[in-house]
Parts: structure tokens; sequence; C-alpha cells
């Protein structure tokens, strides 16, 4: 069976992944912080695929790296590395954030993405033909918008390191993709506001934002496309959210 390793398991598109590649017949490696959803989403998914959950902070390289190493041999070689664990801060004017807030995005959308990837490497090119990296980047990688400073940064990272990837994994047979969603309704905005239930709801309402099953089927598509083909970029917006004017300051 292929095997699937998917960070950030217990919410959101990682949560949604999760179940499409179970569903599917994939095994799945889910990871996270939060052990209690780990295990009842290694519960609910337990009668349809292999189901193996490590409780593991994408930040702590050494973790990160132990987990890989311990991986059981039925989870072993991993086919699809999903970089999923990320998340966004303080969604105030740059000048207004408190410099922990950017520090943890870093920390986790960039370093703990990194750790992954490295530690992972090895096994997806012990696959080769019809391995990928799907990373979660976003629309805010490439489109700059109030509020988006380090966030923003963050994903364009993600996206250029991704094609970086790709030109040194030439040869091996590993794909590498980044998936970049615009609003998506998921835990994500009660993170960006520390836990302001109606701000998240106030976003999402009297709209349509994706779905975490949307972008689950996203990428579940790019991880299974005929072992040739390499999708670079995927952008993919709600229909109902667009562009605005640039800005301007006037006397
Ligand atoms: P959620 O908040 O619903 O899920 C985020 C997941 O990341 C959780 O499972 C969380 O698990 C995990 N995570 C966060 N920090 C860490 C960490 N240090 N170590 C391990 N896991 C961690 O948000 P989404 O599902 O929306 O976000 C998933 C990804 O998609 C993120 O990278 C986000 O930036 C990106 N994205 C989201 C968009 C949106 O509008 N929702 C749009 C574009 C991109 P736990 O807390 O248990 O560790
Ligand atoms: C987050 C997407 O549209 O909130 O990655 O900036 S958006």
């Amino acid at each position: 069976m292929p095997v699937a390793l998917i960070t950030g398991a217990t919410s959101g598109f990682g949560r949604a992944t999760a179940r499409r590649f179970a569903e599917a017949g994939w095994s799945v490696i889910i990871t996270g912080r939060r052990t209690e959803r780990l295990d009842d989403l290694k519960q609910e998914l337990g009668d349809k695929a292999a189901v193996h959950a490590v409780t593991l902070d994408v930040r702590d390289a050494e973790a990160v790296s132990k987990a890989v190493a311990d991986l059981p041999s039925e989870f072993r070689p991993v086919t699809c590395l999903v970089n999923n664990a990320g998340l966004a801060l303080a969604p105030e004017p740059a000048q207004k954030v408190a410099l922990k807030d950017w520090h943890t995005m870093i920390d986790t959308n960039v370093t703990g993405l990194v750790n992954v990837t490295h530690a992972v490497l090895p096994s997806l090119i012990e696959t080769g033909k019809g391995a990928s990296i799907v990373n979660l980047g976003s629309v805010a990688g490439h489109w700059p918008y109030p509020g988006g400073h380090v966030y923003g940064a963050t994903k364009a990272f993600v996206e250029q390191f991704g094609y970086n990837l790709r030109c040194d994994l030439l040869g091996t047979g590993v794909r590498v993709t980044d998936v970049a969603p615009g609003m998506a309704e998921t835990e994500f905005t009660l993170v960006r506001t520390k836990g302001d239930q109606e701000a998240s709801d106030k976003l999402y309402s009297g709209t349509t934002p994706l779905q975490a099953e949307d972008i689950a089927e996203q990428i579940y598509y790019v991880a299974t496309l005929p072992d040739h083909i390499n999708i670079n970029r995927l952008e993919i917006m709600p229909t109902r959210q667009a562009w605005s004017p640039f800005n301007i300051d006037r006397d």
C-alpha cells in the first residue's frame, strides 16, 4: 500500500487529507501536537486503512527525525509527504505585532516544514517514481495584503523551496507541488485571532469559502497523477474571493 505522511492532521486540511487518502486505501501517518485528536482520527479511520499516529511538534527537529526513524516497517518507505502543519498569527499591521508571533510563524511554517522535509526525503527517494511532496503554500505567499507580513513571507518561502527542491530532485522521480489555497473555513482564523470565534465566524459568513475537503481532494489529485506529471503550483480560490485595487495614500 502507498503511504502518506501528513503533518497537522488534527484539524482542517490535514485531517480531511488523512480521511481522503485513507478512503482510497492508502496507509496514513498522522501527526500533530494534539494527541487526543490524533487518537480519535486513528479510531475513525482504523476500519479503512492502516494508521500510525505520532504526537509531534514540527518545530522540534530532533523529535521529527526520531519519529521518522522510528516508523514501523509497514509505513516505510513514504510515498507522499503532505507538509500541511502551519499557522498565521497577528492579523494586525506589522508595526503592531509582537515579535514572538513572527517567530512562531517562521518556526512553524518555515523551520518546521524544512525539518520534516529533511527527515523524510531519503524515504521519498527510496520510493522514487510516483513519490511526491505536497506543500501547503497560500495565496498569501504570492499576493500581498494588509496584515499578511510574516505569514505571507513564510508561504513565499514554501513556494520557492519547492521549486528549488524540484531542481535537486530531478532524476529521483520525486515530485514537488505547492498547493496554494485562498480563504478556507477551518480553525485557521480561530488560531490567527487567538481564539476569537466571533471574528472567525464573521470572516466566513455571508460568502462561500473553500472547505477542508475541497483542498484534500486537490492534494489527493496531485499525489495520484501518473508519475510523469508534476504540478508545480496549484492556486485555488473560492469563486467568491478575488483581488482588490491597489490602495493609495492621499492627502
Ligand atoms: P487549522 O488551524 O485547521 O490546522 C492547522 C494544523 O497545523 C493543525 O492540525 C495543527 O495541529 C497543525 N500545527 C500547527 N502548528 C504545529 C506545530 N508546531 N507542530 C505540528 N503541527 C502543527 O488550519 P488549516 O487546516 O486551514 O491550515 C493548514 C495549512 O494550510 C497551514 O499551513 C495554513 O497556513 C495553510 N493555509 C490555510 C488556509 C486557510 O484559509 N484556512 C489558506 C491557505 C493556506 P496541532 O495544533 O494539533 O499541532
Ligand atoms: C490564508 C489564506 O486568504 O486568509 O493562507 O490569506 S488567506
